[in-house]
């Protein structure tokens, strides 16, 4: 190859349809600086200058003590999971994406399906301990959409089962209930930071530790396990942030007030024009909720005139691709299809939903007219 050939830039193709999310990004030349500084520091990663002040400035945007930066949400979890040493059978649910399971079959667990509670789509409290068994050592609930888990219920059957508590908070940045941050409970909760989400860094993720001891074992874990340069304590990964992401993350930090006031603005002018349709329902946060608006979930139920499959097709036949999150289930899968606990008849509720949610787009950059379009084809339920 010739090394001085000039590298020749291929441009996307021109895509003028209106996609579930778009990730918010900050002014491209807010970021240089930011490089400069990487280009004449040569840090590229291991915990580097941008990774710990990245670090400190969510603890204090997200209102918590501690915090690991991950190169993802899958690893965080997958690391969460080792840093508890959780084995046996974690309790989880089959609402949500698919890599909220494979992080316990990543580590060798086997998952157990709970079906979810019909108003807030999460795991229904009153249907976990029927599942525990000798084996349960945890819970892995699921901020689904970022409305909150029934976290009292599940810290009660967690204290008289003596289980550890996973969130799956991949949704859930910023997410505020009556008692401060939803990421202050259970025993460890996971973030994601990909470009799909409220907050982004590229790829990212994060995990939110309740001390200072238990933050050192994960960021023992994931950095291969080592302590120092000749100890190595654990069989831990690779899943560090880089500082390319790290830096980027706190330039974001900068802009996401402004991003999560215009997905409010678009989540209120989606309720204010689908209230009175006749077959669609919006998901509700309990009152004291301070939400992200991560997701616009309605429910197309069976007195709307079309199933949700044909609205699904009906709004890209106007270019616009909701999403069916979550469809199929993650207990539909083919890894996980055979569990006892992954029957349908388990899971009706979950089973119900996933035939029935459509997630319209959402994110700063949609225009007013845009969302009236699209909350106009869903209002007239038909071309
Ligand atoms: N737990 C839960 C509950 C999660 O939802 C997720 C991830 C995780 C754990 C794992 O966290 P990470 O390891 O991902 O940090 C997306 C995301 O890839 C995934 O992160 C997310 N959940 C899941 C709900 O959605 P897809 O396959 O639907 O993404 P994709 O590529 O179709 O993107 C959706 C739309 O977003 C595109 O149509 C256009 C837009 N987009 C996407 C990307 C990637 C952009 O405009 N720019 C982009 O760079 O899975």
């Amino acid at each position: 190859m010739n090394a001085a050939a000039p590298v020749r830039v291929i441009s996307p193709e021109p895509d003028d349809r209106i996609f579930v999310t778009q990730p918010h990004m900050a002014p491209l030349d807010e970021f240089i600086p930011y490089l400069e500084k990487i280009w004449e520091s040569k840090v590229l990663t291991n915990r580097g200058p941008f990774h710990r002040q990245l670090e400190d400035a969510l603890c204090e945007y997200l209102g918590v003590e501690h915090l690991a930066l991950f190169a993802n949400g899958t690893l965080a979890l997958v690391t969460a999971l080792q840093a508890l040493r959780i084995t046996g059978e974690v309790i989880t649910t089959p609402y949500s994406f698919v890599a909220t399971a494979h992080s316990l079959l990543w580590n060798g667990i086997k998952p157990v399906f709970v079906d979810i509670d019909p108003d807030t789509l999460n795991l229904d409290p009153h249907k976990i301990e029927a599942a525990i068994t000798p084996q349960t050592t945890a819970i892995m609930p699921v901020h689904c959409y970022g409305h909150p888990c029934d976290v009292e219920a599940i810290r009660r059957i967690a204290d008289n089962y003596n289980l550890k508590v996973i969130y799956d908070a991949a949704h859930a940045f910023g997410v505020q209930t009556d008692s401060g941050s939803v990421l202050q409970h259970g025993d460890l909760s996971a973030l994601s930071f990909h470009a799909t989400k409220v907050f982004n860094t590229f790829e990212g993720g994060a995990i939110i530790c309740p001390d200072a001891k238990t933050k050192q074992r994960i960021d023992h874990l994931k950095n291969f396990g080592y302590v120092d340069e000749v100890t190595v304590v654990a069989p831990g990964i690779n899943a560090k942030m880089s500082e390319i992401n790290a830096a980027f993350g706190l330039l974001q930090l900068k802009h996401v007030d402004e991003a999560i006031a215009k997905r409010k603005r678009i989540d209120a002018m989606y309720r204010g024009q689908l209230r009175d349709v006749k077959g669609i329902r919006c998901l509700e946060d309990a009152g004291e909720t301070v939400a992200n608006c991560a997701y616009f979930p309605i429910l197309v139920e069976s007195d709307y005139p079309m199933s949700r499959d044909a609205l699904f097709e009906l709004l890209r036949s106007h270019d616009i691709v909701a999403r069916r999150y979550f469809y199929p289930l993650i207990s539909d899968f083919p890894m996980y299809r055979g569990l006892p606990s992954a029957s349908r008849d388990n899971l009706p509720v979950a089973t119900d939903a996933a035939l029935k949610v459509l997630c319209l787009p959402i994110y700063p950059a949609l225009s007013d007219e845009q969302v009236e379009r699209i909350a106009g084809i869903v209002a007239r339920g038909r071309s």
